[in-house]
């Protein structure tokens, strides 16, 4: 559980005894409380209780890190450290993150904002924090062995650095980097602008892209993978694990990602357009905007889009990449597609009795069924909606636009309830005749005349164009 309660109140003590002192050698010799979260729900955004005023964001799965002021200072503290994930209901992998999750808690400031944030390592190697798009003086970097030495395990640095832009960052660490980041750290950061009427919306979502190559069966992520991963997450959860983005309908809605995986994500949701808003290089200006309804993040980048909901319902939001949206273990089923291998699996199931056909239909049916998987395993497509089973994984969710929400309510609303006859529905009157391409040696003997030649191919799939 989150323990800010706790925090608060050794802040509180300690923030009276550090008032006598002075600022940066005091900031050394009592670091900051570092509050801790294992709930892997998103967490109600944390509004500011001091320092400049600003409207905080929601971390999709996960939380903002509290703070405390120090004689005009803004304190945070990150503890570097293995964790336990749950990637979704069913399976917890080993992972390093910071706080007691993976990714770490989102650090949120303000534009003018002079931040020192302490990283204390408790891995079991050396790491480093790197700030990745903010503007600061080289020596805070974070890049082991150009700007600092690597943290030693068991100590703690300290950055300071002042906050001269708004918009949105990342943290992660600059040592070992594949290993580490491939273990799970890295942090989103947010810096609000000064004036909190700047690019105001009613509700701000973030995460993380982030993957992982776990053995089904196994925790620990296999760290010399280089871009075959197998487990594609937000946040480090899978769907069905990842939360919906609850907004009330007629809010003006944020979005903001970032990508630490090896490879792009062309993110797309439905039922909107949308304008990209905002890059880790900062805000694009409104003349240089334009729609889309899919935005490809490359690697190392960031983006943040916005739209007006104005259409209730519950528009799905995911990766264009079909194998991004499904869990471990697709990657070796052969494609049995038009294959009729009834007669063949009566065979093999005398000889292997547990022996499964499956596939030679496409592989829906794999979202239904309960196949056997190894302890600690996704199932490849799962996720159960209003209508039957959703055959997703991986990066997906769903934007669940209600009417009438309060402010700052987040909890899941359940399923949209469609108002009657708005839903695609079976068609129930005279069948349509059925009209096939006639087979091909009748079509070559028709070719004899073009006429029937164009006869023989109009009721194809093509013809409506
Ligand atoms: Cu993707």
């Amino acid at each position: 559980m989150n323990s800010r309660r706790n925090f608060l109140r050794t802040a509180g003590t300690a923030g009276a005894l550090l008032t006598a002192a002075t600022v940066s050698r005091a900031a050394q010799g009592a670091v900051p409380e570092a509050p801790a979260q294992s709930n892997p729900d998103t967490q109600p955004p944390l509004s500011p209780r001091d320092g400049r005023p600003y409207n905080p964001v929601v971390t999709l799965n996960g939380w903002t890190l509290p703070w405390r002021m120090n004689n005009g200072w803004k304190e945070f503290h990150l503890v570097a450290e293995p964790v336990r994930r749950q990637i979704a209901p069913g399976m917890t992998a080993r992972l390093w993150g910071y706080n007691g999750q993976s990714p770490g808690p989102t650090i949120e400031c303000v534009e003018g904002d002079k931040i020192r944030i302490f990283v204390t390592n408790k891995l079991p190697e050396h790491t480093t924090a790197h700030w990745h798009g903010i503007l600061l003086p080289n020596g805070m970097d974070g890049v082991g062995g150009l700007t600092q030495p690597q943290i030693p395990v068991g100590k703690t640095f300290v950055y300071e650095f002042e906050m001269k832009k708004s918009g949105m960052f990342m943290y992660h660490p600059h040592a070992d980097e594949m290993v580490q980041m491939a273990m799970g750290m890295m942090g989103f950061i947010v810096v609000h602008p000064k004036n909190p009427a700047l690019f105001r919306v009613d509700r701000d979502f973030v995460f993380l892209i982030n993957a992982f190559d776990i053995e089904p069966g196994a925790a620990t992520p296999k760290v010399n993978t280089m871009t075959d991963f197998n487990l594609w997450c937000w946040n480090s959860r899978a769907f069905p694990g990842i939360a919906p983005l609850v907004v009330r309908k007629g809010d003006r809605v944020r979005i903001r990602f970032g990508n630490l995986t090896m490879t792009n994500h062309p993110i797309h949701m439905h039922g909107y357009d949308f304008a990209v808003t905002c890059t880790d290089g900062g805000w694009v200006p409104k003349s240089a905007q334009w729609p889309e309804v899919s935005i490809d993040v490359g690697v190392g980048q960031m983006r943040a889009f916005e739209f007006v909901a104005d259409e209730p319902g519950d528009w799905a939001i995911h990766c264009h990449k079909s194998h991004h949206t499904m869990n471990a273990m697709g990657h070796k089923v052969p494609n049995m597609i038009g294959v009729d291998h009834r007669g063949v699996a009566e065979k093999i199931i005398k000889l292997i009795p547990d022996y499964m056909a499956m596939g030679e239909r496409g592989m829906a049916e794999m979202g239904e069924m309960q196949m056997p998987l190894p302890d600690n395993t996704l199932p490849m497509m799962s996720g159960q909606g209003p209508f039957g089973a959703l055959e997703m994984g991986g990066m997906f969710s769903v934007v669940k636009v209600r009417e009438g929400l309060a402010r700052n309510d987040y909890k899941d609303p359940g399923w949209y309830q469609h108002p009657p006859g708005t839903v695609a529905r079976e068609w129930t009157g005279a069948a349509p005749i059925a009209q096939h391409a006639a087979p091909e040696p009748k079509r070559a003997a028709q070719s004899a005349t073009p006429e029937r030649e164009w006869r023989a191919r109009k009721p194809t799939a093509h013809g409506n164009h």
